[in-house]
């Protein structure tokens, strides 16, 4: 019996006397949880879809909520060139003893190259720092965590509007507080530009802004090239210092060079950025979490500085990555023969979607939907923004058990030559 359970018996002892009450009291005490003022939180935005769509009993129900990846059958799709890195490791009969606190450095180095280049200035002047993340999400994290500690001018983080569902959450945990820059016009369904480069020259000089690298996630719209140019200018005129967020590259267009243009124009043009990335779309790598977070620095002597801290952010939150994504990363990108596929499957992923979208668009003007669609096919990546309100997802599903975050993205990955033609009849249903 502890002290406090002893004392208010001796207590009620005194004053009641009966064993009766005594025997209430414990009971009364002993049910009271120590959880029982923890308060029901909200559903994820996005894996709550998930949640919602499995207990659907409808047979031809469409999930379109959480950004993965399916093949025409609408089945989880493991991409050969994965398949068979796994196969290589497995005959290699590797050890499983920890990583070092940043993680397989194989991967690591080879997950630079493919992001920066080896043309890269940074690559060659060997001023980058890189740590293995916990994927995407991990990478941000670290990110975050690494400028709310180090950062010296402020700790405030600009993300777009409107922007991935978690950045917000992973960012204020990290320590940063978070505001956002225009980046999307509802109107003409397309980049607000104009709003973009003003939210950035009037905010505070030296502030961190994160942009998507590619496919930007919800609204799949990205900037240009030429658009790309005057962020740049802007934000170097600002001494704004950049966090790009890299979690589809070779997702967006099928090319990872191409992808990887923002990143690589920005490092050039003298951006001291970090960047996140994320091998869970472009290789479908999703539960094995095999990410990177890296910095460009000035000198071999800020390298070894910058890695020590990272090394003493990482080392509480989970001591060292897992080992096995990073592996097969490792050597997919490392074999010239099994890189040459992967790219090839990367780029296939990327056209069923783009795929998918045409045929999207084509069943809702065939169906004579009077709206104009045309967002469908000319925005890019995984995930098309609707425009669809939060009422009408609601319809799709109560009615049509379709399944899309409340904001009107869809992850086109769902989308199926099978259930196309059914979605298109529920979208017009609720449009018309
Ligand atoms: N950053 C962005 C922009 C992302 O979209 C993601 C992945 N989001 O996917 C789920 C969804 O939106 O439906 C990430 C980072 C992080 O991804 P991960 O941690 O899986 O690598």
């Amino acid at each position: 019996m502890n002290s406090i359970l002893l004392r208010t018996y001796l207590r009620t002892r005194s004053t009641t006397g009966t064993p009766a009450s005594t025997f209430n009291l414990f009971r009364s005490t002993h049910t009271a949880s120590v959880w029982s003022k923890v308060p029901q939180g909200p559903p994820d935005a996005i894996l709550g879809i998930t949640e919602a769509y499995k207990a659907d009993t409808y047979a031809d129900k469409i999930n379109l909520g959480v950004g993965a990846y399916r093949d025409d059958n609408g089945k989880p799709y493991v991409l050969p060139s994965v398949k068979e890195a796994e196969f290589r490791l497995l005959e290699q009969l590797l050890d499983k003893e920890y990583a070092g606190i940043s993680g397989v450095p194989a991967f690591t180095k080879l997950a630079a190259l493919l992001a920066y280049s080896p043309d890269s200035s940074a690559i060659k002047e060997n001023r980058l720092v890189i740590t293995q993340s916990i994927s995407g999400t991990g990478a941000l994290r670290i990110g975050g965590e690494f400028l709310a500690k180090w950062y010296p001018h402020g700790r405030t983080i600009y993300v777009p509007n409107p922007t991935w569902a978690n950045h917000g959450a992973v960012f204020r945990d990290s320590g940063l507080e978070v505001k956002s820059y225009r980046y999307y016009d509802k109107d003409t369904i397309s980049l607000d530009l104009p709003g973009l480069l003003e939210d950035l020259s009037s905010a505070p000089e030296k502030s961190i802004i994160l942009l998507h690298a590619c496919a930007h996630n919800p609204t799949g719209v990205d900037p240009t090239p030429a658009q790309w140019r005057e962020i740049s200018k802007v934000a170097k005129d600002k001494g704004h210092f950049i966090f790009f967020d890299m979690a589809y590259q070779g997702f967006a267009s099928g090319d990872a060079d191409k992808d990887a243009f923002a990143l690589r124009y920005f490092v050039e043009q003298g951006h001291q950025l970090v960047l996140a990335q994320s091998f869970a779309k472009n290789m479908g790598l999703y539960g094995e979490r095999v990410g990177a977070f890296s910095l460009v620095v000035e000198s071999a002597d800020e390298r070894k500085r910058v890695d020590s801290q990272l090394k003493i952010i990482v080392r509480p939150l989970y001591s060292n990555p897992p080992i096995h994504g990073a592996r097969i990363a490792a050597e997919i990108l490392g074999d010239k023969d099994l890189n040459f596929k992967w790219l090839s499957e990367v780029k296939t992923m990327a056209d069923r979607i783009i795929e998918m979208r045409a045929l999207l668009k084509n069943k809702l003007e065939q169906l004579g939907s009077k709206k104009n669609w045309s967002h469908i096919t000319s925005q890019i990546g995984m995930f098309c923004y609707t425009g669809l309100t939060p009422e009408q997802v609601d319809t799709l599903k109560d009615k049509h058990s379709v399944y899309l975050t409340r904001d009107g993205r869809i992850s086109v990955a769902g989308i199926t030559s099978t259930n196309v033609g059914r979605l298109a009849e529920a979208i017009h249903d609720v449009t018309k």
